[in-house]
């Protein structure tokens, strides 16, 4: 009896070891899918309000790109009659690459004059939509949404143009630019979009100021 039932506790103490194992692994697997969460969402960029200041990107303190993470009218009432940029304020360095990414979840289209569905201003005077790798110097002028237009200072004439929203998916904007003066300069929507954030700085204007890079 001693002897049966030593190798049956036995088996029941392996089947203990692995579970503790097992469950070694799941808690070293999640705090790596933790971290990774964490450095992505404070490591990389702007996100959603965090922080308005990129990190450098790279290793070496001055290498790689910046990304500036914006959306427009991120919030439950996606075509909600507050029309906003978030953030709309934020600061940038200096030479550096800039790669700016702009979820449009607004699928109202909005009359602008025809230069305003042009890109100015950006790397090859491109944007890139929905993720392709395929540039575009224009969009069409009855598409667009809002802008993101610059226009006094060394950078006026600066223009992107966000295409609307289909009624199911964002429209994601991307373009990369550099701004090698410094300075604090206020950009705008030149769609005539929502008339009281047209004129607040926040909404559909805003402060991109420029520091040292
Ligand atoms: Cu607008």
């Amino acid at each position: 009896m001693t002897e049966e039932s030593q190798p049956k506790s036995r088996s029941h103490s392996k089947i203990e070891g692995s579970t503790l194992a097992w469950g070694l692994v799941v808690i070293v697997v999640t705090g790596i899918i933790t971290w990774f969460a964490f450095a992505a969402a404070y490591g990389v960029g702007v996100g959603s309000g965090n922080s308005n200041t990129p990190t450098k990107g790279g290793t070496t303190g001055g290498g790689g790109p910046d990304y500036i993470y914006m959306a427009i009218n991120a919030n439950p009432d996606r075509n909600q009659s507050t029309d906003q940029y978030t953030p709309a304020n934020f600061t940038v360095p200096t030479h550096t690459l800039l790669i700016f990414q702009i979820t449009n979840y607004d699928n109202g289209e909005n009359p602008i004059a025809p230069i305003y569905s042009q890109m100015n201003g950006t790397v090859g005077n491109l944007e890139y939509l929905n993720g392709s790798t395929t540039g575009v110097s224009s969009v069409p002028v009855t598409s667009v949404a809002h802008t993101f237009t610059i226009l006094k200072g060394p950078y006026a004439g600066f223009n992107v143009a966000m295409p609307a929203a289909s009624t199911t998916s964002p429209t994601v904007v991307t373009f990369e630019a550099y701004f090698n003066s410094t300075g604090s300069f206020v950009w705008q929507c030149m769609a005539p979009c929502d008339s009281p954030s047209m004129a607040s700085l926040g909404f559909m204007m805003g402060t991109m100021t420029v520091v040292n890079g």
